[in-house]
């Protein structure tokens, strides 16, 4: 891996005081053998100052599952700004996850405007791409993954992905126990960072690209061994401190 690594983990809506309390405990006692690699754990909002609070003075850092597209804060009831996501000690967002995208119908210009809003509060975005499984069958991965690609391009330009993470998520794999084999997670990372590099050959060759759909211990080390995958977004397997630690080790 040319690129630092980075181990996200997306607890999606899962998690309790008590849970995340153990869960945060362990991974803070563990993750010092592991300082080559970066380590995110993305809790429900309503949870991120209380985890937040415990990370302190720990290298792992702290990010939002979603925020408002909306670049100042007022009267949009439930949602939350990317200013407060700063200020209760986030680093990074994920934008445009595919269960965002499927079950609350934000379509490509909203997730660009999410990554935009995102950057304009100083948090760093990571942009959540990836194709259902029909797109893949009728031979629509590179058309979906160029799509989704384009439209935060298109609003934000290159220069936004000198600071932003990509997550290759193919929906058919997410959450179903069925993983990509390393050879299709390279081949679409490979597809990604050359759209990037149609614009700028280095940002796309910096610009870190990880892998998400049901990681788990035992499939982490030969995904996070290809070439262009730079770590993972991990969902399920993210709420056990010794599965996240191990794949943690594997990357
Ligand atoms: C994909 C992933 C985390 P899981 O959504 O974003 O979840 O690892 O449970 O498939």
């Amino acid at each position: 891996m040319a690129r630092r690594a980075l181990v996200a983990g997306n607890w999606k809506m899962n998690g309790s005081r008590d849970s995340n309390a153990s869960l945060i405990h362990d991974i803070v006692l563990d993750v010092r053998k592991y300082p080559d690699i970066d380590v995110l754990v993305c809790p429900p909002a309503i949870y991120l100052e209380s985890v937040g609070r415990q990370l302190e003075g720990s290298p792992v850092q702290l990010g939002g599952q979603n925020l408002c597209e909306q670049e100042k804060p007022g009267a949009f009831t439930g949602e939350i700004h990317g200013g407060m996501l700063r200020d209760v000690g986030c680093s990074h967002v994920i934008v445009g996850h595919s269960e965002r995208r499927a079950l609350y119908g934000e379509g490509d210009d909203r997730v660009a405007a999410k990554f935009r809003t995102a950057q304009i509060c100083g948090l760093i975005p990571i942009l959540c791409v990836g194709e259902s499984l029909a797109e893949r069958e009728n031979g629509q991965t590179e058309s979906v993954l160029a799509r989704q690609l384009q439209a935060v391009l298109d609003r934000c330009g290159i220069e936004a992905f000198r600071r932003a993470v990509i997550a290759y998520e193919p929906v058919w794999a997410i959450g179903t126990g069925r993983t990509a084999t390393p050879e299709q997670a390279q081949q679409a990372h490979a597809f990604l960072r050359d759209r990037l590099a149609r614009s700028d050959a280095k940002i796309a060759s910096s610009v870190r690209i990880l892998y998400g759909g049901s990681v788990k211990a035992e499939n982490a080390g030969a995904l996070f061994g290809c070439p262009d995958v730079d770590g993972g977004l991990i969902g399920g397997a993210s709420l056990k401190s010794v599965e996240f630690m191990a794949i943690c080790a594997a990357a």
